[in-house]
């Protein structure tokens, strides 16, 4: 029977649906495994073969896993919000749920396509109401926790509403925006909305003043990456920097947390280590400063402020002091005389990005007109204010060393100001800078008039100086130890209509949560998905959008009275949202009493192996993480870490090809397009060329000429010199009289013509091929090229593989070299998936099917095995030879993966290289079990040892079975 992967295909991928093939119920005698692919955003361009890369790669691993005898969870869903659907909208007027799920039908169908063991029973789609249900009621948790440090967890809010009822603030552990000290007493005396505004100040999920990128002219805050040289990405909008107030989640507090976390789990030293980084962990001190403002219109003033280092040993070389332009301290130190060139200052950083910020290396900065007092050698220091400070990260302002810090240096030498080295004569250059382990502090500036007397770093290392530093300052109480970290909290509000609404109504501007039994809050209907003209988000359209308290339900906005319907946030919530929690719903999607039902969840834990790509490293692996760590405080998640591994499958390149058009001025006449091999003879022009009408790097010329009108008469000068021009239609392109195309390796983008969609490829070799291939092309981790050239060997593989089994199959005795054959295969491709090293599995596979082909092997028993063995890969091939074999199961998915013996892998045959006096000279092949007599006797029989003996005689012969034999003679 021929291979026919259509009939095939089809009839397996029907029969999984009928009997329901990968429907996954918890089943306690079984061992658990969860796969998890990123689910994908649908967009409208549909799969192109990059996409599939990783799910086909855990497909693999799923496969194999069940027929390991694992009861395996893998599902799908969609990450169904998205700004595309949006912008989509806000063009055509086209409801973005329309297009979403035209987009999802589409991927549905290109997935199914390529056989995948999904689960499709437990799709989830972020913007289902069933769905985002859960991920409002986890922001109302957030927004009813605040986090202890001292416990290192999340807790209710009550538990703190008590705490500051019996103690106010003291003794109080816990994260939190802003320091405040009150009393039991004041916090009594505190009207209901005072008492609401102090809890925002702790609770996870708040409502906090930030500064954000915005931009009026599309009436929306802009992530960092949307924002070039100060104005949009989209459009060219100015964008300024403002303090507005938005919903944030509080993923600060649990920095060490998701620091400490990395240390269990299996994911990439490459993505830990960017992790490590994002969160940003930086053991200093806090110092505090005295300052004093000159004689101004409030008079001279004088307070204190606290700066943070991790370079305490360096504050013998301190000679200037730096505020965030943000700092609120800046308009208490700026002096009457400055005020006009700090305002100016003011006004252009408002202008400037936080990444701007920090990656240009511009030196701006003005005098403040203050100056600040250093603890220890009393010395005054002015103070500067300059973006290089960052508000958000420490106190927000610096105590400047210029001679060991690069941006101070820089700073220093454009404002010429004073550098003073730590060690006496230093040559100050860019080397110095860093702080070097065995640096031994010998500071002249330690002499000047030391406030501190006998305090001294001198003759210490830099390590030893920043212990003594930091105990001095905390017993002084000038300063403390402090720990810092990089990480922000999350911006969780978008002027968006296509996402989660915030279940969340307002009382005198204080939000209030919509009660947990009325969710989900859905998402209402609006004409127009643009900002309102008063600059309110989308949502500010929706007539039914305001919360009656009485009724419990949506209303009409005009029913807002204040007393007892109130005005429903306009925010919603942002893309990652979604993906945070979605890994938990899958365990128990149609559960409509909890995100996640206890039993499901203490089944499936959390997912075993997770794939997806690096460019979520800090994005959705961090919300996400911290999403869990929440769930896991509140007790709805069983595990702290969702993810156990982690695989990035590498990115698939596109192969662009190209034809090369000869520069003529005269754009009367046809082109004329010059084959590659002499292309260097004419002026060309390289044009991409879609590369689905180029076949090995051959063009289709007649399906290029219809390819674009402009090209309808092309002509072409053929790789062997010959024209188009001179040739009848009918001749055939025979030897080299064909165009080739050049090639290069770019991205997989349609600009590029270089895009190739799966489903051409299914309809040309069938599923199995597009899987096997994929997998084939290299590494899965590693980014490659997509080469279509290589296609055709997976193709015949497969018919190979099939053709094996197309003959009349037997009970006897296999060979000796079959069993060892199929035995080192099981070995290898056993050993190579639990590594994810497919491509060399694939390879084995190749081998082993031609050597059986070769042994004209037809044991049934033994052809069987190797049919489960390749299932993973090549699962309708597999169903239906399992079928012809009269498989024990209804599908080869339910197989057991065959145990290797190892006896059949021992070698029976070893190679020597015989040598003769210590040079080696020949190879020989004995049995492995032949003895020292037999070997040497072989070794002299053979005509090629005469050769080499030449008549000397034989002095010694030295044979160590299956490693060597040396022949001396003289
Ligand atoms: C004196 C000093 C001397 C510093 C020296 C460094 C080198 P990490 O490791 O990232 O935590 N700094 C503190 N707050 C800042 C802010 N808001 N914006 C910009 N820079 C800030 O860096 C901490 C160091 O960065 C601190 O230690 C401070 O400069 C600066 F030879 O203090 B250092």
């Amino acid at each position: 029977m021929e291979y026919n992967f259509r009939d095939i295909e089809q009839k397996w991928q029907q029969k999984w649906v009928d009997l329901k093939t990968y429907k996954v119920v918890e089943d306690k005698n079984k061992q658990k495994f969860y796969v998890l692919n990123m689910f994908p955003y649908p967009s409208g361009a549909g799969l192109h073969v990059g996409h599939p890369l990783g799910y086909i790669a855990s497909d693999i691993y799923a496969r194999y896993k069940r027929l390991k005898g694992f009861n395996v969870l893998n599902p799908m869903g969609y990450d169904a919000y998205g700004l595309p659907a949006e912008q989509y909208a806000i063009q055509t007027g086209q409801h973005p749920e329309v297009t979403t799920k035209k987009n999802i039908a589409r991927y549905r169908e290109q997935l199914d396509k390529i056989g995948f063991s999904f689960d499709w029973d437990r799709e989830v789609r972020t913007c289902d109401p069933h769905y985002y249900h859960w991920t409002q009621w986890a922001f109302e948790q957030m927004f009813n926790s605040y986090y202890d440090n001292r416990l290192q967890k999340a807790q209710p809010i009550s538990q703190l509403v008590k705490h500051f009822e019996e103690e106010g603030t003291l003794n109080l552990d816990v994260a939190k925006s802003e320091e405040f000290v009150f009393s039991a007493r004041d916090w009594m005396s505190m009207d209901e909305h005072e008492q609401q505004e102090k809890l925002m100040n702790y609770r996870i999920a708040y409502l906090g003043e930030t500064m954000v990128n915005w931009c009026p002219g599309l009436g929306t805050v802009l992530a960092n990456d949307e924002v070039v040289n100060g104005v949009s990405e989209r459009g060219g909008y100015p964008v300024v920097q403002k303090l507005m107030k938005q919903w944030c989640l509080r993923v600060s507090a649990y920095a060490q947390r998701l620091l400490d976390g990395l240390e269990k789990i299996n994911w990439s030293d490459s993505i830990k280590e960017t992790q490590k980084n994002w969160i940003g962990r930086s053991e200093g001190t806090e110092v505090e400063f005295k300052y004093v403002t000159p004689n101004g219109s409030e008079g001279q003033k004088e307070g204190k402020f606290t700066i943070f280092t991790t370079r305490a040993d360096t504050m013998f070389g301190v000679t200037f002091m730096v505020l965030a332009p943000e700092s609120e301290l800046v308009k208490e130190l700026t002096s009457d005389a400055q005020k006009a060139e700090v305002e100016d200052y003011l006004a252009y950083v408002k202008k400037r990005t936080e990444l701007e910020r920090m990656s240009d290396r511009k030196v701006t900065g003005v005098f403040s007109g203050s100056y600040g007092i250093n603890p220890f050698t009393g010395e005054q220091l002015p103070i500067y204010v300059s973006e290089y400070v960052l508000a958000g990260y420490g106190t927000g302002a610096i105590m400047a060393v210029p001679a060991h810090d690069s941006r101070d240096y820089a700073f220093a030498k454009h404002f010429n100001l004073p550098i003073v080295p730590l060690i006496e004569g230093a040559d100050v250059s860019e080397e110095s800078f860093d702080a070097k382990e065995g640096i031994v502090i010998n500071s002249p500036a330690e002499g000047k008039e030391a406030a501190l007397e006998g305090f001294s770093l001198n003759g210490l290392t830099v390590k030893e100086a920043i212990a003594k530093t930091k105990k001095f300052v905390s017993e002084r109480g000038i300063g403390r130890v402090k720990v810092n970290y990089r990480l922000r909290d999350a911006i969780f509000s978008r002027q968006r209509y296509w996402g989660e609404p915030f279940p969340v109504y307002y009382k005198k501007g204080m939000p209030y949560m919509v009660p947990t039994d009325c969710l989900p809050l859905e998402l209402p209907e609006i004409d127009k998905y643009e900002p309102t003209e008063s600059g309110e988000p989308p949502l500010g359209r929706a007539k039914m959008w305001a919360w009656s308290e009485k009724e419990n339900k949506v209303v009409d906005k005009s029913l807002v009275d204040d007393e007892t319907v109130f005005p429903l946030e306009l925010n919603t919530m942002p893309g990652f949202a979604g993906s945070s929690a979605y890994y938990l719903r899958y365990m128990d999607p149609h559960n409509n009493d909890a995100l996640v039902g206890r039993e499901a969840d203490e089944y499936w834990q959390n997912v075993d192996l997770y794939v997806g790509g690096t460019e979520h490293a800090t994005g959705h692996l961090i919300y996400s993480r911290f999403w869990d760590k929440f769930l896991f405080d509140i007790g709805c998640s069983c595990k702290d870490e969702p993810y156990e591994k982690l695989v990035n499958q590498g990115m698939i390149q596109g192969r662009s090809n190209f034809v090369y058009r000869i520069n003529s001025d005269d754009h009367s006449k046809a082109p004329v397009f010059v084959s590659l091999g002499l292309k260097d003879k004419y002026e060309t022009t390289p044009i991409h060329v879609d590369v689905n009408i180029v076949h090995a790097d051959v063009l289709d010329v007649e399906a290029f000429k219809a390819w674009r009108p402009e090209y309808k008469d092309a002509e072409f000068i053929f790789e062997d010199g010959s024209k188009s021009a001179d040739r009848t239609s009918n001749e055939s392109t025979a030897g080299n009289a064909v165009y080739k195309c050049g090639w290069a390796i770019e991205k997989m983008s349609k600009s590029m013509f270089n895009v190739v969609n799966p489903d051409d490829i299914v309809e040309q070799y069938g599923a199995d091929t597009l899987r096997l291939y994929e997998m084939f092309l290299g590494p899965v981790e590693a980014s490659k090229p997509w080469d279509t050239n290589g296609i055709d060997g997976c193709f015949r593989f497969l018919k190979k593989f099939w053709k094996l089994y197309q003959q009349e199959l037997n009970d006897e005795e296999p060979s000796k070299e079959s069993l060892k054959s199929v035995h080192k295969l099981i070995k290898k491709v056993t050993g190579d998936i639990e590594q994810f090293s497919y491509n060399t599995a694939i390879s084995a596979f190749m081998i082993c099917v031609n050597e059986l082909s070769q042994q004209k092997c037809a044991n049934k028993e033994l052809l069987k095995k190797l049919v489960i063995v390749i299932a993973p890969f090549a699962p309708h091939m597999a169903e239906e030879l399992w079928e012809q074999l009269g498989g024990e199961t209804k599908s080869v998915c339910d197989a057991a993966w065959p145990a290797w013996d190892e006896s059949y892998l021992v070698e029976n045959e070893v190679q020597l290289t015989v040598s003769f006096n210590g040079k080696a000279r020949f190879q020989m092949t004995f049995p492995a079990d032949a003895t020292k007599e037999d070997i040497e006797k072989c070794a002299l029989a053979d005509d090629r040892s005469k050769h080499y003996i030449d008549g000397k005689t034989i002095v010694k012969i030295i044979v160590v079975p299956r490693k060597i034999i040396n022949i001396v003679c003289k």
